[in-house]
């Protein structure tokens, strides 16, 4: 993408229907996003992807039925994304990849049944990724992550049940993570989060109910996450953030039912 325009179009064929993607993340640390696959026998494949060219595929091995990808993020802060894992009994374990291997493999210990993994960021401005939680009440916890240890955890509170976490991203170019929620009613809400506390706050208030966050990322390269939303016809539309501001909001088209995004 540059901004919102489709600037190139590439696929990389199709996957067998027992295939699913589960991540994205720059796992061999080349500067370039690659793909995280599993099958339903549990294997792991990590794709280096150029463009919408595989240049690798590395198998990382199968994980049992009790253990699930729950995020990719840069745990260690070494340039590379590692994967994030969860245990049906709580457990949450910290791979460091490079490509498909597993260099490093850590537990962070366990979380109870009523506490969720929400999503992964750097929220403490620190060059690693943590973890945001939440638990059945509504409170956020963000953890401060090296490795597989958890070298900081703190709470801004709780959020009502009306609102969700929608997403992850450094809406305000800072070089920290933030929080997009959304409420029920449809308002969007952008945290600026500095050490597991709430800087800023802003809203650019509702979307509508046919529209739905689709995904974060900067898509026009200004150092800033963008949102990415589609309505139920199909149609894609691009937010240029600068915090909780829109910018600017550009249509790329529309893609129609068979196709998802992941
Ligand atoms: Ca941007």
């Amino acid at each position: 993408m540059n901004g919102s325009q489709v600037a190139n179009s590439q696929s990389p064929g199709s996957l067998a229907s027992d295939t699913h993607v589960r991540g994205i993340g720059d796992f061999y640390g080349d500067g370039r996003s690659g793909i995280l696959l599993q099958n339903d026998a549990g294997s792991l494949s990590v794709w280096d992807m150029n463009g919408g060219q595989i240049v690798n595929s590395q198998s990382a091995g199968a994980i049992s039925t009790d253990w699930h990808i729950r995020g990719t993020g840069d745990f260690y802060g070494d340039g590379r994304s590692g994967i994030l894992l969860q245990n049906d009994n709580g457990s949450i374990d910290i791979w460091d990849m490079n490509g498909g291997q597993v260099i490093t493999n850590q537990s962070a210990g366990a979380v109870g049944p009523d506490w969720h993994i929400r999503g992964t960021g750097d929220f403490y401005g620190g060059g690693r990724s943590g973890i945001l939680l939440q638990n059945d009440a509504g409170q956020l916890v963000f953890w401060d992550m090296n490795g597989g240890q958890v070298v900081n955890s703190q709470s801004p509170g709780a959020v009502a049940s009306d609102w969700h976490i929608r997403g992850v991203g450094d809406f305000y170019g800072d070089g920290r993570d933030g929080v997009l929620l959304q409420n029920d009613a449809g308002a969007m809400t952008f945290w600026d989060i500095n050490a597991g506390q709430v800087a800023r706050s802003q809203s650019p208030g509702a979307i509508g109910p046919d529209w739905h966050i689709r995904g974060t990322g900067d898509f026009n390269g200004d150092g800033r996450c963008d949102v990415l939303l589609q309505n139920d016809a199909g149609a894609l539309t691009i937010w240029d953030m600068n915090g909780g501001t829109v910018m600017s909001s550009q249509s790329p088209g529309a893609i129609d039912s068979t196709w998802h995004l992941v």
